[in-house]
């Protein structure tokens, strides 16, 4: 605790906010009727410092840079017998702003994500990660094998129990505060499932969530990662597309459902609404473009069309017109497998080229780590007041779009009879070329979303740093002005750097509506204007 002469000189100077001392010692005595946990280490870093975890984090093994003066705190927690997790927390000095902030990981990556941390603490939050109880990069999964315990810490007990210890550490260290005033969840991907799992089963646990491109129906995404994978294997059948022709394909995309937005400039506003012809891919006489044959034409038809398997079941959608199928079909990703080998099956010989729809069943009914977040009826949320931003990039290559208009669909199917407007709360931008969750080669993509990366910027959107451009900015002042966001203005910088400045910038729409060119610089989000598709 700090002495009152120091509570009267922090009072004096203005602080909101006074710090126990950024200790072992400290921590350790704020931990002390709870057992399970226990403090790996704190460390004071100075103003422009930086912290991480170097090689150790394996999935985020460079530092969070030119922080705020702040205490970095790692804890452990057992979460049974024989399993545990551990995550970190950014405390920041004299510039808290009274408010928690946790971010979330990627993949079946472990490890703490300080990075993110670091551009959230950069606001003022207290932030924290998980490294939901396990070490590995995005794509392992192998450490799920013959481990239930790990599984549920990654599904959702180390987000829950993270959550739950930081607000007790966050409220006992910053000491005369009247505590935290709100708490937020701001990640994309795994991060996007982490988010909406929690406000599921813990809806009290935030007051507003942005999430991304979630990763939320994790049985069926992984079948479909899997699916995906091997439409286009063996390499040597006639089937096989080349890597090489990927792109030429996606160009052929953008030719026919580029111009429907009002301006032909290689971005695709409503993939959704462009009935693509595929034929005109097809090689022939006059084809000298980039073209396939019949049999590669099934394999690209297949890739971009929802799976229906055995009694027109759904089991998973399709990536959207102008994705590049690099990402799925140029090689069958771990992230598919692993999840049968690893998780399901508990077998590494399991022969995941023989997938079929009852395997897809068997994964359901295993459900490992019961990670999925299909709890679809979200008025338990709703009704505290809490608030959702998501959003999905228009070409995800690995997540595809449509699962998260599924996902709100299924929201509205479980919602909307009790008379439910989802926009009350539950409001949903899709980002026209916009790979997974982040970066795009033409389109305005960056809003300061959780796991997006800018070159040359600590956080937000440098020269716009509010509610209108940065999406966390835009939750707050929903949950705290009750002032809901009609649109959001994605950035796209020159290079992807800030330093050289703004190239472009383009309204998002509230879903369903679409932004149409209308007139004016077309670099200019003014120019366009969020229509009805209808
Ligand atoms: C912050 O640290 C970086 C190196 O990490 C240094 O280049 C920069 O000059 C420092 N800024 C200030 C204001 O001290
Ligand atoms: C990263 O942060 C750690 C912990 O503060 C520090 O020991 C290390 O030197 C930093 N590494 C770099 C490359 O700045
Ligand atoms: C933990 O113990 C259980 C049985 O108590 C066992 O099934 C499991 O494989 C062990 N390991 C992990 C990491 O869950
Ligand atoms: C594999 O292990 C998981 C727990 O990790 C269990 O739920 C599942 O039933 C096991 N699968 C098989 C085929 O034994
Ligand atoms: C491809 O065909 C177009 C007309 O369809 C023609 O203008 C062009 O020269 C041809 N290119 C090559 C490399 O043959
Ligand atoms: C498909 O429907 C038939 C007839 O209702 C049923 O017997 C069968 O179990 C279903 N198959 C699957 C995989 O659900
Ligand atoms: C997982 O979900 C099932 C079905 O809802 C439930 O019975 C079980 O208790 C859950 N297990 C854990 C560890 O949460
Ligand atoms: C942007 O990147 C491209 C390719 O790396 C480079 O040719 C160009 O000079 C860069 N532009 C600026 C303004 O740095
Ligand atoms: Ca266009």
């Amino acid at each position: 605790m700090p002495s009152s002469w120091l509570i009267s000189l922090l009072l004096l100077a203005g602080s909101k906010a006074v710090i126990a001392q950024c200790t072992t010692e400290s921590l350790t005595s704020i931990l002390a009727n709870t057992p399970e946990a226990t403090v790996n280490f704190v460390q004071a870093v100075p103003a422009n410092g930086s912290f991480g975890q170097a090689a150790t984090d394996i999935p985020f093994p460079w530092n969070a840079t030119q922080l705020p003066a702040l205490c970095a705190v790692g804890i452990n927690v057992k979460s049974s017998e024989n399993s545990s997790y551990n995550f970190g927390l950014f405390l920041p000095d004299t510039t808290w702003n009274e408010r928690f902030l946790t971010t979330g990981n990627g993949g079946y990556g472990g490890g703490i994500n300080w990075p993110n941390m670091g551009m959230f603490s950069q606001y003022g939050f207290a932030t924290m990660s998980t490294d939901t109880g396990h070490s590995s990069d995005s794509g392992d999964g192998s450490w799920g094998l013959d481990a239930p315990e790990a599984l549920i810490d990654w599904g959702y007990r180390a987000m829950h129990g993270s959550v739950t210890l930081s607000k007790h550490i966050i409220n006992t260290y910053y000491s005369i505060s009247d505590g935290i005033q709100y708490s937020y969840y701001a990640s994309c991907s795994t991060g996007g499932r982490q988010g909406l799992k929690e406000i599921q089963n813990y809806p009290d646990s935030f007051d507003g969530i942005s999430v991304g491109a979630p990763a939320w129906w994790s049985p069926h995404l992984a079948a479909a990662t899997l699916h995906q994978g091997l439409y286009n294997q063996p390499e040597d059948d006639p089937k096989h597309i080349d890597p090489s022709l990927f792109a030429g394909i996606v160009t052929e995309m953008v030719k026919q459902c580029d111009p429907q937005d009002g301006l032909v400039d290689s971005i695709i506003s409503d993939p959704q609404g462009c009935t693509f012809d595929f034929e005109a891919l097809l090689c022939t006489p006059s084809n000298n473009a980039t073209c396939l044959t019949p049999a590669q034409l099934t394999t690209a038809y297949k890739f971009y069309s929802d799976w229906v398997d055995v009694n027109q079941t759904f089991v998973f959608p399709g990536v959207t017109v102008g994705t590049n199928a690099g990402a799925l079909m140029g090689a069958v990703s771990s992230l598919g497998y692993s999840f049968f080998q690893d998780w399901v099956y508990n077998d590494t010989n399991w022969d995941y080229t023989q997938l079929t729809y009852a395997d897809v069943q068997a994964a359901d009914a295993v459900n490992p780590g019961n990670a999925t977040a299909d709890d679809f009826d979200l008025s338990p949320f709703m009704e505290r007041g809490g608030k959702i931003i998501k959003y999905h990039g228009q070409a995800d290559s690995l997540i595809p779009t449509r699962s998260s208009i599924y996902f709100r669909k299924q929201v509205e199917q479980a919602m909307a009879p009790q008379g439910t407007n989802l926009d009350d709360f539950y409001r949903f931008f899709l980002i026209p070329g916009m790979d997974h969750c982040m970066s795009s080669a033409l389109a305005p993509w960056y809003i300061a979303g959780g796991s997006q990366q800018l070159t040359g910027a600590t956080h937000s959107v440098p020269g716009y740093e509010d509610a209108d451009h940065d999406v966390v900015l835009a939750l707050m002042k929903w949950v705290e002005q009750d002032s809901a966001p009609e649109q959001l203005i994605a950035t796209k910088y020159v290079n992807d750097t800030a330093t050289l400045g703004v190239q472009s910038q383009r309204p998002l729409c509230l879903y369903p509506k679409q932004a149409k060119y209308v007139s004016g610089d077309v670099d200019d989000a003014a120019s366009f204007e969020c229509q009805s598709p209808y």
